[in-house]
């Protein structure tokens, strides 16, 4: 953290280091922007897209090494190594400065320095960061100008709030003179280094330009630092959406839901209810930072102003009111480019072209064997753009949280939904969350299942038991009766074939019915070993057609499998160490014992 009067000082001092020929302080204009694109336009860097089809639009293309987050180049550097814990990569923090200044040493030779105000959370809000990040990169300028609250008006407010978050991005290439640039600058993987200091609230990222590891606001400042502060300060920074529904009668329920990444948050924060009446607005689809207010009940706000949203999958069929925010002033990331300069990416609607440009820069045909788009394409959006998005998301002191749905890709044993018995016995459901992994991060792993509590592995700041303790404690702090009921949620179960069981996307919304009822008391669930399960025929299935043994299927408990699984739990929690809070391992060992009492035959408790 530095005060107002350290911001110069400091601009110069990082000015002196990496050695850029120009220092620019962005001021968020429209006429800056559009300056700016012209700039990356003229220099190869963007595609204009077809003014007609998708005005203000852009397509970049990354280099085909820098395409997601790099969680084996992602950095935790706290003094004690036990503070990053087990699952960071741990650094020594005077170490890791020095082998970075070294790197950033002229690193922005031949390039202009821009200086971005910026601010995460709402004005006016208890809870909102101001950051100044300084980058070599106009991707990056033109990004975060989407994806926070930016400019010139930050600056002012600067002055009064007197703190902000220091933020160092380079890409990491500097130029010679009469150098020629490349399309997308950035380095190789092993000099990619993405590094935290939580104890000074720092971030200095240097050798890459792709989504969370150059938008310095998101998951490295309203994530892996913001989730430091949030302990010391009791509150919490989680990677969740924040959504309201509505139910026929008009009543509203704001509920928070945490998926790991490329697992489905955009797409059921902005669902359309396939169950009449219903509606779901969005305040936020990726970071929620979560308060509790002197009545023990808990209030999110969205901190971000923009969507980087997953493009790959996306349809007026899967996500409309994705697709109608992306009409326009939309930036586009390694999506495929239509012979009329429009996007296209595998799931989009309609048919697939002829031919395209792919995502880099070849041509591509129906016969070609690789993805037009590649999997972590990704669009740029304000949140101003989203057909629906609520009224309450600018709200400085946030919504007020009914419900807590976590979440993964589990092709077996998870059931469609299941309630927890409790505060403890949700965090208990978090903490061992499950998830194949995606292309959202670049992993030789991908489709393995890790654990991944709370969908925040990679982005916790600091030692696993610790955070999982944080959440313990925000419910010891609160007023029990009010805390959110936490629900466990799978949209991805299968059949012995592969095929999802259950359809997903638009019909989720019967999901959130029941559990917007559960919250009510007001529909019977069934006590289960894992917890609260729908009793039969309460989850709305009016017009969907699904078979009630396919039902049956989805919402199994498979004791077998559960047994296993706790067995697994019990290894993962072997790896947290001494730090593991031990009311999650009753919890666990109340699940097992839980298990030996229920019929799998009968799918019911045994009866004495
Ligand atoms: P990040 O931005 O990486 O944090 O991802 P996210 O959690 O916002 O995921 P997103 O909503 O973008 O979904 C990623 C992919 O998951 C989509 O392209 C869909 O293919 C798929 N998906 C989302 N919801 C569902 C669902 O209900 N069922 C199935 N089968 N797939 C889904
Ligand atoms: C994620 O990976 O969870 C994202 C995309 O939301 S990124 O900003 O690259 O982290
Ligand atoms: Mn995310």
């Amino acid at each position: 953290m530095k005060t107002f009067q350290e911001l110069k000082p400091w601009v110069e001092e990082m000015a002196v280091l990496c050695q850029p020929d120009h220092i620019h302080w962005c001021d968020g204009s429209d006429e800056e922007n559009e300056g700016f694109l012209k700039i990356l336009v003229k220099e190869k860097k963007a595609i204009q897209l077809n003014e007609e089809k998708r005005p203000g639009s852009y397509a970049f293309f990354s280099d085909p090494s820098d395409v997601a987050r790099v969680e084996n180049r992602t950095f935790i550097a706290s003094k004690k190594q036990s503070d990053a814990g087990p699952t960071n990569n741990w650094r020594d923090p005077d170490e890791l400065k020095e082998t970075m200044t070294k790197l950033f040493h002229g690193s922005m030779k031949g390039r202009t320095m821009y200086v971005m105000p910026f601010m995460m959370g709402p004005k006016g809000s208890p809870l909102s960061k101001i950051g100044i990040q300084l980058t070599d990169s106009l991707y990056v300028v033109v990004n975060m100008r989407i994806m926070t609250r930016f400019g010139e008006d930050i600056l002012k407010l600067l002055e009064t709030k007197n703190e902000f978050i220091p933020c160092l991005h380079s890409v990491g290439y500097p130029l010679e003179k009469g150098q020629v640039d490349l399309e997308w600058p950035s380095t190789a993987i092993e000099n990619k280094y993405i590094a935290h200091f939580p104890e000074e609230r720092l971030i200095w990222s240097y050798g890459s330009g792709y989504g969370g590891n150059a938008l310095l606001g998101k998951k490295c400042l309203a994530l892996r630092i913001a989730t430091a502060i949030a302990k010391d300060e009791m509150w919490m920074a989680e990677h969740m959406l924040i959504l309201k529904l509505t139910n026929p009668e008009g009543r509203v329920k704001f509920m928070l839901g945490a998926f790991p990444s490329a697992c489905g948050k955009t797409n059921l924060s902005m669902l359309i209810p396939t169950i009449p009446g219903w509606k779901v607005e969005t305040v936020g689809d990726d970071i929620a930072w979560i308060w509790m207010k002197d009545n023990g009940r808990l209030y999110a706000i969205n901190p971000e102003a923009g969507f980087f949203g997953v493009a790959k999958g996306t349809s007026y069929q899967s996500n409309y009111n994705a697709m109608k925010a992306i009409e326009k002033n939309t930036i586009f990331t390694n999506v495929a480019i239509t012979d009329d300069l429009d996007v296209w990416w595998e799931g989009i609607d309609g048919e697939t072209p002829e031919h395209l440009m792919d995502w880099k820069k070849q041509d591509w045909t129906k016969a070609s064997t690789t993805p037009a788009a590649h999997p972590n394409s990704r669009f740029t959006v304000s949140t101003s753009q989203c057909p629906v998005l609520a009224d309450e998301w600018d709200s400085p002191e946030g919504v007020e949280i009914s419900a807590i749905i976590v979440g993964g890709r589990r092709p077996s044993t998870i059931p469609l939904v299941h309630e927890s018995l409790g505060w403890k016995h949700g965090v208990f459901m978090g903490s061992m969350m499950g998830s194949e992994i995606t292309a959202a991060s670049i992993s030789d792993q991908i489709g393995k299942v890790r654990r991944d509590p709370f969908a925040m592995l990679p982005f916790i700041g600091y030692h696993i038991g610790d955070y999982l303790n944080h959440w313990l404690d925000m419910g010891r702090k609160s007023n029990y009766p009010y805390l959110p009921k936490i629900f466990y949620v799978n949209w991805f179960r299968k059949d012995n074939e592969g095929k999802f069981l259950w359809p997903g996307f638009g019909e989720n919304s019967r999901v959130l019915k029941w559990i917007f009822e559960r919250c009510d008391e007001s529909i019977q669930a069934e006590l289960t070993p894992i917890g609260y399960i729908p009793a039969k025929d309460t989850i709305d299935l009016r017009g969907l057609s699904i078979s009630s043994s396919q039902m049956d299927e989805i919402l199994k408990i498979d004791v077998e499998a559960w047994i296993k699984e706790a067995h697994s739990i019990r290894e993962y929690y072997h790896t947290i160490g001494y730090k593991l809070p031990k009311q999650l391992v009753v919890e666990l060992e109340k699940l097992e014992q839980r298990l030996k009492y229920f019929d799998a035959n009968e799918q019911q408790n045994v009866d004495f």
